[in-house]
């Protein structure tokens, strides 16, 4: 359904129509609006006309994700688990409950489930058929995750898009993909960095980044701060990675 009149007009493929996602109205031309924006606003001008949605809730629901809701939640929750033992079994046991109890998510719509990476599994999600992300603790989806290449190579050759993504593995460490579904979700425990004893949830916080809880990524090592491996404070996600090797 390429469209051809407008030039910028291309949602899929790179990071840069995400921009729009953040052009609000107040003054735009129309002229400057992506096809996607232009959709977005279609959809929402005529479900407001029908009485399905009230404006004012999804005005709330889009400034929560962009300033309330993201990774940093995911990253708190890993940081804890790192450094609370006790913690860290609850989680593995219930994600739902133990989230809920230490975070401000009152609602995990789904089935969460958290898999941890040790010395010999590491974990990796993906939603083969559409785009299943735990939206509550990570925020908003990068484009990747979202893409046909990653969600059909995810499965296929996992190593392969690790190593897109910069990740080497050992040979000998199993790699479990986890297949995302609308009812039940994954997001991943990575492993705790060496050199991290005795540092606080805060400090092991900054470490952990959105694609370790995906599983693209690990988490970071310490004094490698200048690492750009999608830093759960970097970008409110999808901008970020753009920058990103598509898989
Ligand atoms: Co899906």
């Amino acid at each position: 359904m390429a469209t051809g009149d407008r030039g910028h007009a291309q949602p899929h493929g790179d990071g840069h129509s995400h921009a729009e996602g953040h052009a609000h109205g107040e003054g735009e031309e129309m002229s400057e609006l992506s096809e996607m924006a232009l959709r977005v606003r279609a959809l929402e001008s005529i479900l407001t006309e029908k009485d399905y949605v009230d404006p004012l809730a999804l005005d709330r629901i889009v400034q929560a994700y962009e300033t309330k809701i993201g990774p940093h939640i995911g990253a708190g929750v890993v940081a804890l688990a790192w450094s609370n033992p006790d913690f860290k079994a609850r989680l593995l046991a219930n994600a739902n409950e133990a989230i809920g109890a230490v975070t401000e998510v009152d609602t995990l719509e789904s089935d969460l489930v958290v898999v941890e990476n040790t010395a010999e599994v590491h974990n990796m999600v993906v939603c083969t058929l559409c785009s299943c992300y735990p939206w509550e603790v990570l925020g908003l989806p990068p484009t990747w995750y979202k893409s046909a290449p990653y969600r059909s190579r995810a499965v296929i050759d996992p190593r392969g898009v690790l190593g897109d993504f910069g990740v080497t593995l050992p040979d000998d460490r199993e790699i479990r993909v986890w297949d995302s579904t609308a009812y039940q979700r994954f997001i991943v425990l990575p492993e705790r960095p060496a050199g991290t004893e005795g540092w606080t949830a805060p400090q092991l916080e900054a470490l952990v980044t959105r694609d370790s809880m995906i599983g693209t990524g690990l988490a970071r090592q310490p004094g490698r701060a200048d690492d750009d491996a999608g830093g759960v404070h970097d970008a409110a996600g999808d901008d970020a990675a753009g920058a990103r090797p598509t898989p």
